[in-house]
């Protein structure tokens, strides 16, 4: 049996080829999925991001992760595929926030995680007996994953291992995928089967990225994880909530475990905000600025993200907001505009309240990244996404990049100062390569192809 694994990309102008480089990292989906698939199955893998897809290879079978921005796309590739006549599964996290919508462009949907259903699904479809919808119902455990790395050889991605500890997160924050998808639970890998992993890739890699949506959701776990992560030496970077920025056994444990920086959701400077995304408790313990020193005195660089368009926003939190980051000098920041993405509670809010401006904005024509699916309040569609850019391109500007790289914490060792002017300046080019990027392959010809 021939099996051909497919990452989406957003999509694509007419006639480009450029993808946005900042997102080019080896998608841990598709190498979750080869390693659970037999070794009797042949699996190729095809990054839409960076290759071209060869249709016309025989295949048995298609298996594709997909994303809200990269549904359309997705959809777009299994029109190619179901008309020359093979069989198409998605799984992914908007097939687990739409089965429905998803079972209309694929012989099968698969909601969840992967490890207990992959092998079943690939049994009835080497019988020819695939069915519409695989649904996991609890959480599996994460002992034995081995993702198969060997698709990745030969491919473009920027040089960061990606790596998972845990999956999930225990906070209900309004606007989150994860907690919907995961129903605000966490799970986590042995700590030695990580350590394995990480040892098999050491000499590869001279950064790795644990996945992890909160790898401090349990922070006695965390910390566990840590310890035994000292003696390989290894640097890396993760995510956590801005709670662990209060725990110093966490903090010297963090550093001393090799960890160079974390990306923290601030999300927003106005209390008002952050209640109505159920997030105060990012106010708790004296807040950002405690947290913030407390991460500095570690020399924990910062990778902060903020989200615009909720209903206390007004003019002047772009430039407030732009310079907190920037007076914290944190390393890299993310302006975002508030995306409702289907199945959350936001989302749900936002039509109880008829504020959404498309029906399903990731598969309208008309939506392009960047432009707000919402009518925000206080404020303009148009200006919020003015703001984002605006935030975004102050932030970014060589003025900005400077000043920041000559903070202590961000050239405190010549790796990570290296590498600062090298994100920095990939995120800059970004900010116009991003804006109005479309969804879906603007050159794809044909309607999609629908299973009824
Ligand atoms: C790492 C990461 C990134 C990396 C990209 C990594 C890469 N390889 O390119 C970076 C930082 C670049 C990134 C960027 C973005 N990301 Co991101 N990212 C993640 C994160 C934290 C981990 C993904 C991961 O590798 N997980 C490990 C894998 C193994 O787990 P998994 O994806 O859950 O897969 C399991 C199941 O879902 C299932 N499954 C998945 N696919 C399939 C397919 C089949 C056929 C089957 C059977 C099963 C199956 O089985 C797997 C094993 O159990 C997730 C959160 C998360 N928990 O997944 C967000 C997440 C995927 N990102 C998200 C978003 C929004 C984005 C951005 C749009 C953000 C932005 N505005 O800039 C961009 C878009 C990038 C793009 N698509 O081109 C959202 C997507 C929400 C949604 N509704 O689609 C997520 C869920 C975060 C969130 N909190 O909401 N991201």
């Amino acid at each position: 049996m021939k099996l051909t694994l497919i990452h989406p990309c957003i999509g694509r102008r007419r006639g480009d080829r450029d993808y946005i480089r900042t997102w080019q990292m080896e998608p841990l989906p598709a190498a979750t999925l080869a390693g659970l698939t037999p070794h009797d199955v042949t699996v190729r893998f095809y990054d839409d991001r960076m290759e071209t897809i060869p249709f016309d290879e025989p295949t048995d079978l298609v298996a594709m992760s997909i994303e809200t921005y990269t549904a359309k796309r997705a959809y777009q590739i299994a029109s190619e595929y179901r008309s020359r006549g093979v069989p198409v599964v998605m799984g992914g996290f908007h097939a687990s926030l739409c089965p429905e919508e998803v079972a209309r462009y694929a012989e099968a949907v698969v909601t969840g995680e992967a490890e207990e259903l992959w092998p079943r699904v690939l049994d009835d479809a080497r019988h020819d007996r695939l069915e519409r919808l695989y649904r996991s119902t609890s959480r599996p455990s994460l002992a034995g994953l081995r993702p198969d790395r060997s698709i990745f050889r030969g491919k473009r991605y920027l040089p960061i291992g990606l790596v998972e500890a845990g999956r999930g997160c225990h906070f209900k924050c309004d606007f989150c995928a994860v907690q919907t998808v995961f129903a605000q639970t966490q799970t986590r890998r042995p700590p030695d089967e990580i350590i394995a992993e990480l040892a098999s890739i050491k000499n590869e890699k001279k950064l790795f990225f644990f996945v992890d949506d909160n790898i401090t959701s349990n922070l006695a776990q965390a910390k566990e994880f840590f310890r035994a992560l000292i003696p390989l030496g290894i640097r890396w970077v993760g995510q956590s909530s801005i709670n662990a920025a209060h725990d110093e056994e966490f903090l010297d444990l963090l550093v001393r475990s090799g960890c160079q920086g974390v990306l923290i959701g601030f999300e927003s400077l106005n209390p008002r905000n952050l209640a109505a995304m159920n997030k105060s408790f990012n106010t708790a313990r004296g807040g950002f600025t405690q947290a913030l020193a407390n991460l500095r005195r570690h020399r924990i660089r910062i990778y902060g993200t903020f989200v615009f368009g909720y209903d206390g926003d007004t003019a002047a939190s772009f430039d407030e907001t732009v310079e907190f980051a920037q007076e914290h000098a944190m390393y890299i920041a993310a302006f975002n505009h508030l995306t409702p993405f289907p199945g959350t509670p936001l989302y749900r809010r936002l039509a109880d309240e008829k504020r959404l401006s498309y029906d399903a904005w990731w598969l309208d024509d008309r939506y392009s990244y960047n432009l707000i699916p919402f009518q925000p309040h206080g404020m303009s569609a148009e200006d919020l996404q003015r703001g984002c850019l605006g935030a975004r391109r102050k932030f970014y500007s060589w003025n900005s990049i400077l000043r920041r790289s000559c903070d202590t914490v961000n050239r405190a060792n010549g790796f990570m100062w290296r590498n600062f002017f090298l994100i920095n300046a990939l995120h800059r080019a970004d900010v116009s390569g991003r804006n109005h990027f479309p969804l879906g392959d603007e050159s794809w010809a044909g309607p999609l192809l629908t299973a009824n």
